[in-house]
């Protein structure tokens, strides 16, 4: 009876570990047909103007589409507070800039209010965002550019957000993201094409 419980205990500590390291090291899906993984679009600040689509997706069935006025923002707050060093190095996202391919699109990492870092996707791209068109793109979070007003740890986060800087009263046109994979440490980053 005591081994079989040591055993017991052996192979739960065993299986805390092995989760433990998973969260640590492994990719974690943030959007793929739907938030995942207790990412949540309803219960960020920032997501105004954002809505599922069916028109427009890479993959699956959906995707989510921005409206391009009013810094309008697709946003999901994370299930707990993350590194952009320790947890995770890098995201994985598929974005279309739609017909009318605002360049000012970019990638922000919140903590409750305020922006820890920040990059703008046609630097991520290294070209003009094409028009119409999915591409791939893989931020590297420890390269983001730290916001001079950043929290006393800029490390910390627990928002993602892509947001249009185009301002006005708003038409047909958006933006539209899919496929968002948070990548963890052990993900091999040279060549990874998202
Ligand atoms: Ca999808």
């Amino acid at each position: 009876m005591c081994v079989r419980f040591q055993r017991l205990v052996f192979f739960c500590w065993m299986s805390l570990a092995a989760v433990a390291a998973r969260a640590a090291t492994g990719s974690l899906t943030v959007f793929d047909d739907a938030d995942e993984n207790g990412f949540n679009r309803f219960t960020c600040a920032f997501g105004n103007g954002a809505r599922a689509e069916q028109d427009t997706v890479h993959s699956g069935t959906t995707a989510i589409g921005v409206t391009l006025a009013d810094f309008n923002s697709v946003c999901w707050q994370a299930p707990a507070v993350l590194s952009r060093l320790n947890d995770y190095r890098s995201i994985s996202l598929w974005v279309n800039a739609g017909p009318s391919a605002p360049q000012d699109l970019r990638f922000l990492l919140y903590r409750g209010e305020d922006i820890v870092a920040k990059i703008d996707l046609v630097t991520v791209y290294g070209a003009p965002l094409p028009a119409s068109t999915w591409i791939p793109l893989r931020i590297s979070l420890s390269d983001l550019v730290p916001d001079p007003n950043a929290p006393a740890d800029p490390s910390l986060f627990d928002d993602v957000v892509i947001r249009t800087y185009t301002m006005g009263a708003g038409g047909a046109d958006r933006f539209f993201v899919d496929d968002v994979v948070l990548l963890g440490t052990d993900i091999f980053e040279d060549g990874f094409d998202g």
